[in-house]
């Protein structure tokens, strides 16, 4: 039975109130510095930023919880002169706007700047801005914060009547001698209406989300039909054990629950027969799946490298990708980590001729249709893990040990952006469509920045892409360098 001390339960709730009323009390938007910041932000920032939302620069509201103080303030005074320094957080978020650069702000003072951030975290959200429970408690200032403490001093609350309600249950049953309430059958009732509200608060959010799983998009490779295939089969195989065995778990408790007086449990202790079936027959369909993916997973990680194969590399770091593309030679260049350093921050090793015509490339991988290609992948610093969702490609990038895996890419950015839009004709978000890289390692603070766009496409536009850049070492040697082993030993040598 529920026994409280009433007068502790009370003064937690005031507690808890002082707290909720505290957070009121901090109202940001009345500090002097928000005011300057505002016009501040009004007349530098606006043209390029929101708060809540990306425009050319990123949507500012956080920025605070993601970057250092010292650091915004670096940056917005000077940004090309950070990421001069290789400050990484300030070369990855370069890169991740495609390398758009933002205006420099030596007028500002830090005063001025962390007025600007007052402004930018406290600013009232547009939407919030409606909701009517935040109005009527606080003349609507600030919004956001106010309706969510309201919910929540709300449910705390309720709880508190439940308890106080259930407390005088018990007291009155116990006077009375007998149960007002019929526990046995409540819980037992519970069981299926918990089974029915759990299915339709799984099927409302499978249905809402599912369109963006990466599932909803075919996979882009063929490894990938056969790899999706696989999941499926799994996935039915496994799903209907779930479903069944849920179903039995949570229907059984209302079916066989104690129906008052004199009835008494069905005493079946053991059967062999229905334990030996129950333990062959889940232990053949395990190992079946288990040999089924094994062989799927072998037949795309074991392949030799097919005859018109090309090869490219990954180059992993925190926290960005570079791309390394062979050149006219077709050969990628050894590479040695001793030598990374400066420009060569790769660490290529321009005594290999090969590695002269190599080309780097940080904004976007591009891929041939129809061509295989191998993909090798090397990490400078900690563990990454190159993972390309819709071409069903998935490859650790390990410090030390190069790793590759081998793909063909089936179906062009072109293609699968009109198969997307014809799929969904409504829904604008699909004419922009890209095939991304991801990193799939939690690696670091800025993991979250290590993306790319994956661009695959014809073998002409590739090789008209690609002729567009210029390798390092060609761009600091103007006398083009054929890539044949004729190539003066002394220029190599300089350039180390
Ligand atoms: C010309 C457009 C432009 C203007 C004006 C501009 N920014 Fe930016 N800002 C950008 C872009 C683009 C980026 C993304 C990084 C890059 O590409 O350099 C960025 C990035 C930032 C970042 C880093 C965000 C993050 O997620 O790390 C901060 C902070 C920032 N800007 C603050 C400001 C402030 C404060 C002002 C006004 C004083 C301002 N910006 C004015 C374009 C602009
Ligand atoms: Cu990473």
């Amino acid at each position: 039975m529920l026994h409280f001390n009433m007068k502790k339960v009370f003064a937690l709730l005031t507690v808890i109130l002082v707290f909720g009323f505290g957070a009121f009390a901090a109202d940001m938007t009345k500090d002097p510095g928000f005011t300057n910041g505002e016009k501040l932000f009004k007349t530098n920032c606006a043209t390029c930023h929101a708060l809540d939302k990306k425009v050319t620069g990123p949507a500012l509201r956080g920025v605070t919880s993601r970057r250092k103080e010292a650091w915004i303030i670096k940056w917005v005074k000077d940004n090309a002169a950070l990421r001069a320094t290789n400050d990484p957080e300030a070369v990855a978020i370069f890169n991740e706007y495609k390398g758009v650069q933002m205006t420099a702000f030596g007028n500002l003072s830090d005063g001025d700047i962390k007025n600007i951030l007052v402004y930018v975290e406290n600013a009232p959200a547009p939407a919030a801005a409606k909701a009517p429970v935040a109005a009527a408690t606080d003349g609507g200032q600030p919004a956001e914060d106010t309706s969510a403490w309201v919910y929540v001093l709300l449910a705390i609350l309720l709880f508190a009547l439940l308890v106080l309600s259930l407390s005088i249950e018990s007291k009155v049953s116990k006077l009375l001698g007998k149960e007002l309430i019929n526990w046995n059958k409540i819980n037992a009732i519970m069981f299926p209406v918990m089974l029915i509200a759990g299915s339709m608060y799984i099927y409302h959010y499978f249905t809402k989300y599912a369109p963006y799983t990466y599932f909803s998009v075919g996979a882009g490779t063929e490894h990938g039909k056969v790899l999706d295939q696989m999941f499926m089969v799994t996935l039915t195989i496994t799903g209907i054990v779930f479903i069944l065995c849920q179903f039995l778990a949570f229907t059984f408790p209302y079916f066989y629950r104690h129906k008052g007086e004199g009835t008494k449990a069905f005493y079946y202790p053991h059967n062999n027969q229905i334990e030996f079936w129950w333990t062959i027959i889940p232990s053949i369909v395990l190992v079946s799946l288990l040999v089924y993916g094994l062989k799927t997973w072998n037949g795309i990680t074991m392949q030799d490298k097919p005859q018109n194969a090309y090869e490219i590399e990954l180059f992993a770091r925190q926290f960005d990708w570079t791309v390394r593309y062979a050149g006219p030679d077709g050969k990628l260049g050894k590479h040695d980590y001793h030598k990374i350093g400066g420009a060569n921050f790769v660490g290529m090793d321009y005594k290999d001729v090969a590695s002269h015509d190599d080309i780097l490339n940080v904004g976007e991988v591009h891929l041939v249709v129809n061509q295989p290609v191998v993909m090798n992948l090397r990490s400078q610093d900690v563990i990454h893990s190159a993972f390309i969702p819709n071409l069903r490609v998935q490859m650790n990038a390990v410090p030390g040990i190069p790793t590759s895996q081998i793909f063909t890419p089936i179906v062009t950015t072109k293609e699968m952006r009109a198969r997307l839009q014809e799929e969904h004709p409504n829904d604008p978000a699909y004419n922009t469509w890209d095939y991304m890289l991801l990193c799939n390692k939690i690696c670091g603070a800025s993991h979250y920045l290590m993306k790319m766009v994956v661009i695959v496409e014809t073998k002409e536009e590739y090789e008209h892409w690609l002729a567009t850049l210029k390798s390092p070492y060609q761009a600091e040697n103007p006398v083009v360098v054929p890539a044949t082993d004729t190539v003066s030993t002394n220029k190599t040598a300089a350039l180390k």
